[in-house]
Order: structure tokens, then C-alpha cells, then sequence
């Protein structure tokens, strides 16, 4: 280790820290991660669920997989429900031909933070990192100076990597909002639920045989406490048209948080020898099911470049980090923003919102009759 207090520090405890972990642990590379939270935080944070096909095929290459294969279930079926009608997309049978697997991002986690210890890595949990230097490969945590040949920023949305990173930023606010409830009930349709509603957006998303997670467009600055389990139910019924399509399957709200829809990407996502992975490097609303998926692939290509730095002294993919994870990142996001525009549209009744409300109904169409545009969902969707 010489005068370093590892091979590589890692920031942060989450999808993109412990896979970057358990990676370069099974290269024989030493790496600490630091977690500002417990442990038990941690392993209980409900976020995520949907990993595509090729989240799946990574995990399983590298025995990351045991707890996913056993208790996640499989899905491919979308449901889109609307003024006109319902229509469902099987995208599992398309042309893609790959489905989601549903399992818990904090049953990941804990999967990964297992596998991580037992393949000889350390995690400092309650250790808060205020600050970061790529040039002089230095952190400061809890108020020591920690060195590393190299550093990971996988520290999240809020975390201090990001700010370390001279970079250009494009930030893009939706202007929208959704109440995130997680419901302990069993789900009510097969996999995915969008509603488009007069009175907002709703969506369900299962989660496993008994828990499911349900959005709820809200105006910007909404309080969720003002959201009884009564309030939520009888709003979840109304957009999801219960009347005609049967009622949903109701149980305790067990979570209730405001997600303020956003995206920003960040050009370029190295510095020195500090390289951001996950929502460090780039954040991207929910409505596509992409943050996680995005986590894991920068991690899996951000190990192979540390891998051949580290033993072969070849540091070419390192350098091109930025430039292989870029295009993809923009991928995800303009997907992502193609599905906010056809998940929300203006309310009431001027010139504007009715043009707005029809464009969005004749891309649900194309979408309902046309082959060629659910083959391109199915890829898009279940791809990354
Ligand atoms: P994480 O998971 O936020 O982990 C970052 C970790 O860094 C720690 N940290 C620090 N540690 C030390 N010092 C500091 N200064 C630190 N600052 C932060 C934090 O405590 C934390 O443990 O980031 P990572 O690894 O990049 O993973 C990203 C994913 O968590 C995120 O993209 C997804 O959860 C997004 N997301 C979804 N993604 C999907 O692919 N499919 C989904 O179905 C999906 N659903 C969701 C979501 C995100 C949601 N929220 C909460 C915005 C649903 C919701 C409601």
C-alpha cells in the first residue's frame, strides 16, 4: 500500500460504489469505501427496482447475482392507461426481446456490501467526506487526510466529488413533481402502470409480492405529510380509472417523499485521478427506471479502466472514461425526457394546453398501433 491508505478510495456506499467494489476486489485491488451513513441506512434506503438485461448480465458475470436470481421476478409488460383507452405493451416479446428484473435496490445493496467484505474490503460507514481532490489524489473524511493511487466519487446526487470536477453542467429542471409512495400492498397489474390523467400523472411500479411503489404528479412544493393514505388512495383510483378498470389493491403507506423531476449532466466526469460513477456523474429522473442501470454500467467500465491502470500501468481507458460513458449518459437522458413529455401534459383549457394534450395523445396512438414505435420503446425502455 506504500504511503497510500489504499490502492482506491472509494466515495459512497451505493449501486455504483459496491459494484466498482467488488470489481476491483476480484482484481486483487485494495479499496475502502467511505459511507457517510450506517450501515443499516444504507441497507434499508428503498429506491430503485427495475435493472435491465444488461444490469442482470453484469452481476451475473462477476457473482454479484445470487440474491437477483432468487428473488427477483421478471417483467415485461407496460400498461398505458388514458382518456381513449388502455393499451399494453408486452416488450418483452419485441423486438429487443429483454424484460426488467424486479429486485430492490436496498436488497442489492445488502447484497453487494456482503459479497464486498467477503472478498477482503473495507467499508468506513458514519464516515462523511467534506472534500475531494483529483490532482493531489487526497480526501478529507472526518477531518483525516486520506491518499489513494486513485478515487472514486460515487457519493450520489448530493455528494462533494461532484464539486470537485471542473466541468461543464447542463442541468435541465422538468418543472414537475411526484409524490413517491411505497405501498405495502401487493401489486395491481403486471409490472407497470402509467395513468395520464386530467388531474395529474400516476404511475404503479411493482416492487415485490408485497410491497409496490406508486407516483402521483403534485404541484412544485407540495408537503407529503398533507398526504393521508386516504388522499393518496382515492387520487391513486381516480387517475388510474379504478371505475373501469377495477380497483387497486390497497394497503399501508409505508414511505411518502417529493421527487422534483430533474437531469443534469456533467461534461466530463474525470479530473486527475478522480472519476465519478452514478448519480455523481450524471442524475436522471425516475420515469425511465435508468439512475441505477446507469450506476452499474459506468462502475463495470470504470473498473476495467482501473484494472488496466492499476496492473498493466496502461492508463488509455482511463483517459477515455469520460468519452466512453458520455454518449451512453445522453442516450438514457434523451430517452427519459421522451417519456416525460408523454407522461405529462397541461391542464386546462387553452389554445395551448389543448394543442399540447392532443400531440401527446397522437404519440400514445403511434405508440398503441405502430410496430415500429413499440419496438423502439421496447429498446429504449429495457435497454441502456
Ligand atoms: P446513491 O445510491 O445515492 O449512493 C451514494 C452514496 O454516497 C453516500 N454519500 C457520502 N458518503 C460519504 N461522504 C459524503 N460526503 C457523501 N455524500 C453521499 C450516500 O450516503 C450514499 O450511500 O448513488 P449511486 O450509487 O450513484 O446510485 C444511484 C441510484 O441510487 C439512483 O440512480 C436510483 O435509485 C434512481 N432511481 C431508479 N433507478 C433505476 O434504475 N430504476 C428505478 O426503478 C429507479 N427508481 C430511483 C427510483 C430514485 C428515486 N429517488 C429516491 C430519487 C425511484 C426513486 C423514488
Amino acid at each position: 500500500m506504500g504511503k497510500n491508505d489504499a490502492d482506491v478510495l472509494i466515495l459512497g456506499a451505493g449501486p455504483a460504489g459496491l459494484v466498482l467494489g467488488n470489481l476491483l476486489r476480484a482484481a486483487g485491488i485494495d479499496c475502502v469505501i467511505l459511507e457517510r451513513k450506517s450501515r443499516e441506512q444504507v441497507e434499508n434506503r428503498a429506491r430503485a427496482g427495475f435493472l435491465a438485461a444488461n444490469s442482470v448480465r453484469l452481476l451475473e458475470a462477476n457473482g454479484l447475482a445470487d440474491g437477483l436470481l432468487r428473488d427477483g421476478v421478471q417483467h415485461d409488460t407496460c400498461v398505458f392507461r388514458y382518456e381513449r383507452t388502455e393499451f399494453e405493451i408486452k416488450y418483452g416479446g419485441l423486438a429487443a426481446g429483454e424484460v426488467h428484473t424486479v429486485y430492490p435496490q436496498q436488497f442489492l445493496v445488502t447484497d453487494l456490501i456482503a459479497e464486498f467484505l467477503a472478498r477482503g474490503g473495507e467499508i468506513k460507514f458514519g464516515t462523511e467526506v467534506s472534500s475531494v481532490s483529483g490532482t493531489e489524489a487526497t480526501v478529507i473524511a472526518d477531518e483525516v487526510l486520506l491518499r489513494a493511487e486513485y478515487i472514486a466519487g460515487c457519493d450520489g446526487r448530493r455528494g462533494v466529488s461532484r464539486r470537485s470536477v471542473p466541468a461543464r453542467v447542463f442541468r435541465r429542471d422538468h418543472a414537475i413533481s411526484w409524490l413517491a409512495i411505497l405501498a405495502e400492498a401487493p401489486p395491481s397489474m403486471p409490472a407497470v402502470g402509467y395513468a395520464m390523467h386530467e388531474r395529474g400523472f400516476a404511475g404503479h411500479m411493482a416492487r415485490t409480492s408485497t410491497v409496490t411503489r406508486y407516483y402521483l404528479e403534485v404541484p412544485r412544493g407540495e408537503d407529503p405529510e398533507g398526504w393521508t393514505d386516504d388522499r393518496i388512495w382515492d387520487e391513486l383510483h381516480q387517475r388510474m380509472r379504478a371505475d373501469q378498470y377495477g380497483p387497486l389493491k390497497q394497503g399501508a403507506i409505508l414511505e411518502r417523499r417529493i421527487v422534483d423531476l430533474g437531469s443534469h449532466v456533467m461534461d466530463t466526469i474525470q479530473r486527475g485521478n478522480l472519476f465519478l460513477a452514478g448519480d455523481a456523474a450524471s442524475l436522471i429522473s425516475p420515469s425511465a427506471a435508468k439512475g441505477a442501470n446507469l450506476a452499474l454500467m459506468e462502475a463495470e467500465i470504470l473498473a476495467g479502466a482501473l484494472i488496466a491502470a492499476h496492473h498493466e500501468r496502461d492508463t488509455t481507458a482511463l483517459d477515455r472514461y469520460s468519452a466512453e460513458c458520455l454518449p451512453r449518459i445522453w442516450r438514457a437522458q434523451e430517452f427519459s425526457h421522451w417519456l416525460i413529455a408523454l407522461l405529462h401534459s397541461p391542464a386546462g383549457y387553452d389554445d395551448e394546453a389543448v394543442f399540447q394534450r392532443a400531440l401527446r395523445d397522437a404519440r400514445l396512438e403511434s405508440l398503441r398501433i405502430s410496430r415500429a414505435n413499440q419496438d423502439f420503446f421496447a429498446e429504449s425502455y429495457v435497454g441502456i
